[in-house]
């Protein structure tokens, strides 16, 4: 255990859809000089290393192979992606069982290899998964976060860019608390360019707010189940979402993101993972941000926060 930390080495567990969709992203992203791949399969994960090796000339130079757990030793950041992912018409929360039995395969052959590590969790149900890590690895709880909704949060900034014609990333908004079912849009800070979005709406012609608000939460909402429906698995948008987490991590960006992380009393949330917007930078999560929010999103951030109570009470780590 614990050879010195190469802060540009990152190891990714599990190499499915997920797994190597996010390899093949970091090969390109030229933030990391190492990147090593483990799975359970270990031909799986030599087989998308060597795929995506072949990529490196046109990307820059770096080392990409496939590894046992000896080699994240080392490693700066661990992104786990490993476990079952939802089959047509399950939800996220259908797969705990199945997910937290990985995880107490994984995470402590992690913890015992790597004690400072950032662990960056990917698998589903993603803030669940969050906590049982942070509770197995014994990390402190900065070093341990969820990709969480940050992907969700993309997913509505793009689908509001369209709607209003708008570059996304000029869309401030967040979708906060469980990724999956309950998760909330925050319509109340919602913004475009300081601009509040109900005012945007209307400079861009669209008076509906409501309804067409209301509408686009429920196909962010419900996006992953279509694409599921329609190719089986998603990996992109998880993987360039994994990719600017990992920026963030890398540069100490100190940028503002919905990842998953411990909640100690924020809106009376405690003792549990969940999605709210944090300072993420080189020691992982700083500080929760808490936005503004009016009564009834409060409300509904409790509700998502209840449900996933019931479930950690019911898995015994
Ligand atoms: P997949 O394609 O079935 O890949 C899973 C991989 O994990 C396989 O290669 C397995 O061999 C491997 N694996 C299983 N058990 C172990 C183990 N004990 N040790 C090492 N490797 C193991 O699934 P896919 O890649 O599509 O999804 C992976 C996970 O990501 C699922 O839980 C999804 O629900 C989740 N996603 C999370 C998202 C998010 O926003 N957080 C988004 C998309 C998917």
């Amino acid at each position: 255990m614990g050879r010195e930390i190469n802060q540009r080495k990152a190891a990714i567990i599990g190499c499915g859809f997920v797994g190597s969709a996010t390899a093949f992203t970091l090969m390109q992203s030229q933030l990391f000089s190492e990147l090593v791949l483990v799975d359970v399969d270990f031909d799986k994960a030599d087989g998308e290393a060597k795929d995506i090796a072949h990529g490196i000339p046109f990307a820059g130079q770096m080392k990409i192979h496939a590894g046992t757990y000896e080699d994240l030793s080392d490693a700066a950041i661990i992104i786990v992606t490993a476990g079952a992912g939802q089959k047509p018409g399950e939800t996220r929360l259908d797969l705990v069982h199945k997910n937290v039995e990985i995880y107490e395969s994984i995470i402590p052959r992690i913890a015992e290899q790597n004690k400072d590590a950032i662990l960056l969790i990917v698998s589903n149900p993603v803030d669940i998964l969050t906590y049982t890590a942070l509770k197995l690895s014994g990390y402190p709880e900065n070093r341990v976060l969820g990709s969480g909704t940050v992907l969700d949060t993309a997913r509505l900034k793009y689908a509001l860019g369209e709607h209003l014609s708008v570059d996304s990333r000029s869309v401030h908004s967040f979708i906060i608390g469980e990724h999956g079912d309950s998760e909330i849009a925050v319509w109340s800070s919602a913004n475009v360019a300081g601009v509040p979005l109900d005012q945007f709406c209307e400079m861009r012609g669209h008076y509906n707010h409501e309804t067409a608000m209301k509408e686009i939460a429920e196909s962010v909402k419900n996006s992953a189940y279509e694409i599921i429906a329609k190719k089986h698995a998603t990996y992109y948008g998880i993987a360039m979402s994994v990719k600017r987490i990992c920026e963030c991590i890398m540069r100490n960006e100190k940028s503002v993101m919905p990842v998953s992380s411990m909640m100690h009393g924020e809106y009376g949330i405690e003792g549990m993972c969940l999605s709210m917007p944090a300072v993420v930078g080189s020691e992982g999560v700083e500080t929760h941000v808490p936005i503004t929010m009016n009564a009834e999103e409060t409300q509904k951030l409790q509700e998502s926060a209840a449900t996933l109570k019931e479930i950690i009470e019911d898995i015994k780590l």
